[in-house]
């Protein structure tokens, strides 16, 4: 499948989002989760979402175009703990402005390591995702770190949040190909708008 994203604006408040009518489909989780490097995997080049061993590299808003009509959101990671509460609180806000505002949003990945599960954080992001009408994605990050025999209790912790998770590694590129069917599929649809139900069997 191609994927070809390509760098377009950064924003470091609502009001320097860049004005289009692409569909969007962000990214967001914890610091140091593993969003950049996820979207690097997306796209096959590994330089283009700056990538860091230190927490909290990612501050603002990235867009990233994908073909005509797609754009992809490098969200600012929450829940570093060594971020000023200043600094938090400013990057908690912009996410929610972003999350309550942004007319083409079409799905939110949330992004969660697959060691970790979610937690009340993550909870919320998806109460929020769902009132919102928006898709919501879950994807269990740096599952190259799990052991065979560790796999299904660690996906069983993302029961609470009523989504299946897509297990991912941006290392060995599992999980990968699956996540770009699934945003290209959350892209298809306008926010607001109701899930197909498969009609039931007679
Ligand atoms: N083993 C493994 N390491 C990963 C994976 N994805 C990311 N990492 C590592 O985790 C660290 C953080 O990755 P980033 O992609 O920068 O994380 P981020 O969520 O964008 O972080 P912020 O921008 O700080 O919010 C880096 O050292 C990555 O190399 C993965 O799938 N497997
Ligand atoms: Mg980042």
């Amino acid at each position: 499948m191609r994927f070809d994203a390509e760098f377009a604006a950064s924003a470091l408040d609502y009001a320097g989002c860049p004005r289009w009518s692409r569909a969007e489909v962000a990214l967001a989780g914890r610091s140091n989760v593993g969003k950049s490097s996820l979207l690097n995997a997306l796209a096959q080049a590994k330089g283009l979402a700056r990538t860091s061993k230190t927490p909290g590299r990612t501050r603002c808003l990235n867009f990233f175009t994908v073909g005509a009509a797609l754009a992809l959101v490098d969200l600012p990671g929450y829940g570093y703990a060594r971020m000023g509460r200043a600094e938090a609180a400013k990057i908690a806000a912009l996410m929610h402005e972003y999350l309550e505002r942004r007319p083409h949003l079409a799905a939110l990945a949330i992004l969660i390591d697959a060691r970790r599960g979610p937690e009340t954080e993550e909870l919320e992001l998806a109460a929020t995702v769902r009132e919102r009408g928006i898709e919501l994605i879950v994807v269990a990050t740096k599952f190259d770190k799990l052991k065979n025999s560790e796999r299904a209790a660690a996906l069983k912790r993302f029961a609470p949040l009523e989504s299946a998770p897509i297990a991912c590694s941006a290392l060995t590129g599992e999980g990968i190909e699956r996540l770009r069917g699934r945003i290209l599929e959350g892209a298809r649809r306008k926010p607001g708008e109701r899930r197909a139900r498969p009609i039931a069997a007679a």
